[in-house]
């Protein structure tokens, strides 16, 4: 069976993960990490540590048998995203179309919102894919969804709500942008508010396998991309409900105006370091190779991380490496099968994991950190092994982290924490 063909977010992967994982379990290390050689970092990196202040990042990745993974919600239907409102509340996103909420460590009956009319989810990648909440949420009451439509097409929308709301209303939706899927696959999913306030999409490449059209590579489409956009302002000249920011790449010409970057297969998840800007998107590989691609906070955007002339640090499509940026980190089969990306870790009751990127695998249960390390290195080592199909990770309102374990019907949250 192709690679490609296996959808990201398999239903049957669950079946390979029969024992549900209890709550508070702790997850030693049984395997050595992948041998990752160091990247030299880009020029324009800002020292990875400081002597002026508390340090950005620690030195060393954390012993990870000091940690567990606490089980705080289960019984969800395929959770794929986690985003916390200012107030307290988690809205857990669901695949099938539902907005849940976490309110005071209980998960409600009530969803948030029901997108479950709008919504396709066949195969494995279609489904609500992202959410987004505005800044200014509080103030505000605006988010952002990422979903394919009935007919599989991707579909960016705003809505509003009074931010203290139990529920919003379904009838606020304004369609930001739609774009055509050519295949079921490949829809990438995440939204993020970055460092300046605007928001970025991955779009993965459309899809089938090796990326037939050619999209990853095409700055004439959305497809295969992270896009940028500015949601506080509207366009009336091009008629969209967003406006371009000015120092978008492609503003001025040589490809669509809303791209950041280009050459992406299926980018589902990636996170902005919050106290550095430093940017961190996990592509999901071919047959071979998964990869962690970093871009530093003040990158003008316009990188071509390479899909799909290449996967990974080798050739795919083409011989040229010219114009291209590999990734700084991949692994091969030995270690999974399709990454998930993470978030870099500043909660401040964990302060022995300052600056530590969290990604994993969503086939093997892997979870490993990648850590900035010196001037211009990095450090990567395997945290914990487990049997969660881990489909995202989030990130509380105090700076807590979660994870996701994917499942049909036993979905579950679980925090990182301390062991006791
Ligand atoms: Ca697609
Ligand atoms: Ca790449």
């Amino acid at each position: 069976m192709r690679r490609a063909l296996i959808p990201l977010l398999l239903p049957l992967v669950a079946a390979c993960s029969p024992s549900t994982p209890t709550a508070s379990t702790a997850i030693a290390v049984t395997a050595q990490p992948p041998k990752i050689e160091s990247t030299a970092a880009p020029a324009t990196l800002p020292p990875a540590t400081t002597t002026t202040s508390e340090p950005l990042f620690v030195e060393q990745l954390p012993e990870p048998a000091g940690y567990r993974w606490t089980q705080v919600a289960n019984g969800l239907k395929q959770p794929v995203d986690l985003q916390a409102a200012p107030d307290g509340r988690l809205f857990l996103v669901e695949r099938g179309g539902l907005i849940r909420v976490i309110a005071d460590g209980a998960l409600l009956g009530t969803p948030f919102l029901d997108l479950r009319g709008k919504v396709a989810h066949r195969g494995g990648e279609q489904g609500l894919l992202g959410l987004a909440l505005h800044p200014d949420f509080s103030e505000n009451g605006l988010f952002f969804v990422n979903y394919t439509d009935l007919s599989g097409n991707t579909v960016i929308a705003r809505y509003q709500t009074s931010p203290q709301a139990a529920a919003a209303n379904p009838a606020s939706q304004v369609v930001l942008l739609r774009f055509e899927q050519p295949y079921a696959n490949h829809n990438g999913g995440g939204m993020v508010f970055g460092p300046q306030g605007y928001l970025y999409i991955s779009t993965g490449d459309g899809g089938a396998a090796g990326d037939p059209q050619g999209n990853g590579q095409n700055r004439d489409t959305l497809l295969g991309k992270l896009l940028r956009l500015d949601v506080d302002n509207r366009d009336d000249e091009r008629g969209t409900a967003y406006a371009i920011p000015s120092d978008n790449p492609f503003a001025q010409g040589g490809g669509r105006p809303e791209i950041w970057d280009y050459g992406l297969r299926n980018p589902w998840r990636f996170a902005f370091d919050p106290l550095t800007g430093d940017l961190y998107i996990a592509d999901v590989g071919q047959n071979l190779w998964e990869e962690i691609d970093f871009e530093p906070a003040g990158s003008g955007g316009g990188v071509n991380y390479g899909w799909n002339i290449r996967e990974g640090r080798h050739p795919f499509a083409g011989q040229t490496t010219a114009g291209l940026t590999d990734p700084v980190l991949e692994y091969g089969r030995d270690l999974g099968c399709s990454v998930t990306g993470g978030v870099v870790v500043r909660d401040p009751a964990l302060p022995e994991w300052q600056g530590v990127y969290l990604y994993a695998d969503f086939c093997s249960g892997r979870i490993w950190g990648l850590l900035r390390s010196g001037q211009d290195g990095w450090q990567n080592g395997l945290l914990f092994e487990t049997d969660y199909n881990v489909s995202s990770f989030g990130v509380g309102p105090s700076g807590e982290v979660y994870l996701l374990d994917y499942d049909d019907r036993e979905g579950a949250i679980y925090r990182l924490e301390r062991s006791p």
